[in-house]
């Protein structure tokens, strides 16, 4: 049988992901322009900081011609709404590690956020990605593309520079996303490949990965 994150009872792809980073980096800001239709011209950028608590999300997608239901947990920066946190890492498919290309503290944390979803996960890899967000603040950045992509080569994932305000990409990281942990649970679970009858009778291998 499939991993848990391939399909629900219907036979669609479901994935769980979850927005992690330091407070204030841009994660609602991402998840919001995401969860949005986009239509030419119009952004669905807020310019307030409201810290978040916990919101989720769900949004039917086509990756890579093949169908999925994303439900994405928007999580608490501000350590002060941190409790949840190990909870929720211990659920999720795949993060979205964000740190805002202005804020060197924001960089640092990373490391932690990382660690702490290995640990949870009792893995040495497990399906990230590395987002260094409010590129479009390119005058007053405290953190180069190169060191974003050395950090990434260090944590062993994909870096990409967005911008929830100018839409910069924001569906290209959710979706790389996807492709990871598809890849990822194809590796820890191949699809088999159709079973004999015998074999239909015997009780299948279910694989299940959080
Ligand atoms: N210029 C610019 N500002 C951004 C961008 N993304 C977010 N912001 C601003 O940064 C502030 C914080 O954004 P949020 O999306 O609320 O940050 P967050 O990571 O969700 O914060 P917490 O919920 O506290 O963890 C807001 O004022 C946003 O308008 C961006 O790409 N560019
Ligand atoms: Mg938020």
């Amino acid at each position: 049988m499939a991993a848990a994150g391939w399909r629900d009872g219907s036979g669609q792809e479901k994935y769980r992901l979850m927005v992690v980073g330091g407070g204030g980096v841009g994660k609602s800001a991402l998840t919001i322009q995401f969860i949005q239709v986009f239509f030419f011209l119009q952004s669905y950028f807020v310019t307030d900081y409201d810290p978040t608590i916990e919101d989720s999300y769900t949004k039917q997608c086509v990756i890579d011609d093949r169908a999925a239901r994303l439900d994405i947990l928007d999580t608490a920066g501000q350590e002060e709404f941190g409790a949840m946190r190990e909870q929720y890492m211990r659920t999720g498919e795949g993060f979205l590690l964000v740190f805002s290309v202005t804020d060197r503290g924001s960089f640092e944390e990373i490391y932690k956020f990382q660690r702490q979803i290995l640990r949870v996960k009792d893995r040495d890899e497990f399906p990230m990605i590395l987002i260094g967000n409010k590129a479009d603040l390119d005058h007053h950045r405290q953190i180069t593309q190169e060191e974003g992509q050395q950090l990434a080569r260090q944590l062993k994932v994909t870096y990409m520079e967005a911008s929830a305000k100018i839409r910069l990409n924001v569906d290209e990281a959710f979706h790389e996303l996807v492709r990871v942990i598809r890849k990822f649970q194809e590796q820890e679970c191949p699809p088999s490949p159709e079973p004999t009858r015998k074999e239909k009778d015997k009780k299948g291998c279910h694989c299940v990965i959080f």
